[in-house]
């Protein structure tokens, strides 16, 4: 009897196993890699190999990116010299990391915000516009992609976005007719050529991708409204992932006058009530698109403001403010903080240098819209800060929202800008770590 129930056991396993490694095992965890890391100074350099603490608890991992030559309508390196075999090589790096990650899958990333030419801000456009163009975009991508050892490629692609909203200089008038404001210009007079092209275009790209076994996915980035670019059912059978890149939607440079939180879960009172990770995520579903292929990005930097005497002294959102706070100490990039610049500036004893120099967080018990820190501006008027931003705690809990709505996974934009060094508690990647946990 006993040998009986052993075998059945034993079936058991073999048959849960065989289950198992049909599918990917267990949510998707993608890692993006912004490149640009690697040209960083001092602590913000990240090199290659300090991604090694990381890559155990990523399925996927992101390389971002390559862009578009409006010339030639080819994909080509943005960094010929970062990225390539007679530079760095770091294409070629990263993709050589599935030796020591077997089951991780590395895709290149085209777009992402980073493809900055701006003489033809249009041309992810223009590129879907014709098959001729699309053709040869698909050919060059596919050359890249075979000739590094990519296994897919993430489509992040550089739509137009909305148009930011108009705030007039005075408090008062802030909330003056804010449903007015709401509206929005149209940004693009073709964008209904331009989804259903881009439709075309994903099909042929994973009709190209699919002879040699790789996978397509895209990225769904800040500030598109996917309504207008994303034909859901078009692509939904074309592509493996979409990954929503549900941040950002207050920026400093969008917005220098009026900070709020960047990243909400859920709607806010007196908000543009598609603002929020709730309203992308119901969209994407309610339009059909299968869950068991969405993901949700959670950021891993802040964005930063600068208060001044008119800001209001609660540091409650929304507030007046005046334009980008001033660059980080390790990634130098005005009106953006990396977690680790966050943590060193928050108010425990450790960092307290003076009654300036740290920052408040106020988090928030709701769990709904997210967690920020401040300090107001001091007898001068300087030094004022307030910042948005994600932290392990906020990223679990983000997490939780992906296991309630039975979401495919995470995606953490970017490693990067995570504390690869450990320098808040001593842990490395603490915001991957406490999203993967919770997962
Ligand atoms: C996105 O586009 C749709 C129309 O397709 C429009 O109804 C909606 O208001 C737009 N969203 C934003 C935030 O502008
Ligand atoms: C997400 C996914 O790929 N799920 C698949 C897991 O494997 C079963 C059995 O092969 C499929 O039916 C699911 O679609």
């Amino acid at each position: 009897m006993a040998k009986f129930f052993f075998i059945l056991a034993a079936l058991c396993a073999v048959n849960t196993f065989h289950l198992a490694s049909a599918n990917v095992s267990g949510p998707a965890v993608f890692c993006y890699y912004d490149s640009r890391s690697y040209l960083r100074e001092t602590q913000a350099k990240m090199l290659p190999s300090d991604m090694d603490p990381a890559l155990s608890f990523c399925t996927h991992l992101v390389y971002g990116y390559a862009g578009l030559d409006a010339a030639t309508n080819k994909m080509v390196s943005l960094n010929p010299k970062l990225d390539l075999d007679q530079g760095h090589a770091n294409f070629r790096v990263v993709t050589q990391l599935k030796k020591k990650f077997p089951t991780m899958k590395v895709l290149l990333s085209v777009g992402g915000g980073a493809d900055l030419e701006l003489e033809d801000s249009y041309k992810y456009n223009t590129v879907l516009e014709t098959p001729e163009s699309r053709a040869v975009f698909i050919n060059s991508a596919s050359v890249i992609l075979k000739n590094y050892g990519f296994d897919g490629l993430d489509l992040a692609w550089q739509f137009p976005t909305l148009k930011p909203k108009k705030i007039r200089g005075k408090i008062s008038s802030l909330w003056h007719g804010f449903k007015k404001l709401f509206k929005t210009r149209p940004v693009d007079e073709h964008a209904e050529e331009h989804k259903e092209q881009f439709g075309k275009f994903v099909q042929e790209m994973k009709n190209a991708l699919r002879h040699d076994n790789m996978i397509l996915t895209a990225s769904v980035l800040p500030n598109i409204n996917s309504s207008l670019y994303f034909d859901i059912h078009a692509i939904m059978s074309h592509i493996d992932y979409a990954i929503l890149h549900g941040y950002d939607y207050m920026t400093p440079k969008r917005n220098p006058k009026e900070a709020d939180y960047t990243s909400p879960l859920y709607e806010l009172l007196e908000r543009n009530p598609e603002f929020n990770i709730n309203f992308l995520t119901s969209y994407w579903l309610k339009n059909g698109f299968p869950i068991q292929k969405l993901i949700l990005a959670i950021p891993t930097f802040g964005r930063a403001w600068k208060l001044d005497s008119d800001s209001a002294i609660s540091g409650v959102p929304p507030l007046h403010t005046d334009g980008p706070a001033p660059e980080g100490p390790y990634t130098k990039h005005e009106g953006l903080l990396s977690y680790p610049e966050i943590c060193t500036k928050l108010n425990n004893p450790a960092n307290q240098k003076g009654l300036h120099t740290y920052l408040r967080k106020v988090t928030d018990p709701s769990k709904r819209y997210g967690t920020y820190a401040f300090r107001a501006p001091d007898d001068n008027g300087d030094n004022g800060l307030w910042v948005s931003y994600e932290d392990s705690d906020t990223a679990a809990n983000k997490v939780g929202y992906i296991k309630a709505k039975g979401l495919a996974g995470v995606a953490i934009v970017d490693l990067s800008l995570d504390d690869f060094r450990g320098l808040c508690s001593g842990d490395k990647y603490p915001i991957l770590r406490s999203a993967k946990y919770r997962l």
